[in-house]
């Protein structure tokens, strides 16, 4: 049976109904902060090339993507804040950075109505989407650059922790 795109953001709304989302994120979230807290201080400006983004970026990094996410949802508008020291520059600082954005995101987040989330929203390619999706990307992008942090910690012989707490040997086979 063909459904209209309408038809299918508005069951998967359904499927998943906003407190998920949000836990959903809240749960990628507090996995990202696990790594964070074990970055050391000295790393913070740690980059992998003289372009590239510093362990300090990636976190600033994440607190602004958040509030851009929340802004294209609510305002249908791309608009994003930079990672720049300005956010913080010690690790307590951009973590303070990251909490901040964090509780402002959830609120709105929270206080969004279901007819926000299937709104259409265009993506930054110019794409219509339904609000709903950037949340679930809001957590892609997060994933993408917690695997980022865990490889910079890696090259710097820190031990990432285990995302779900164990490793894969202790698995069963
Ligand atoms: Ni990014």
């Amino acid at each position: 049976m063909v459904k209209s795109r309408k038809c299918l953001g508005v069951e998967a709304m359904e499927l998943i109904p906003k407190k998920e989302l949000i836990a959903h994120f809240e749960g990628v979230r507090k996995r990202t902060l696990n790594y964070a807290r074990e970055i050391p201080e000295e790393l913070i400006d740690w980059r992998p090339g003289e372009d590239k983004f510093s362990i300090g970026d990636i976190i600033r990094h994440l607190g602004s993507a958040e509030l851009m996410f929340l802004h294209a949802i609510t305002e249908k508008e791309w608009k994003y804040p930079g990672h720049g020291l300005d956010k913080g520059r010690t690790k307590q600082e951009v973590l303070h950075y990251l909490q901040a954005c964090h509780s402002a995101v959830m609120s709105g987040l929270h206080a969004l109505e279901e007819e926000h989330l299937t709104a259409k929203v265009k993506n930054g390619l110019g794409y219509e989407i339904s609000a709903w999706r950037l949340i679930m990307a809001m957590a892609e992008h997060e994933i993408h650059h917690r695997g980022q942090l865990s490889a910079y910690m890696q090259a710097n012989q820190v031990n990432p922790p285990q995302i779900f707490g164990l490793r894969i040997e202790q698995i069963p086979q």
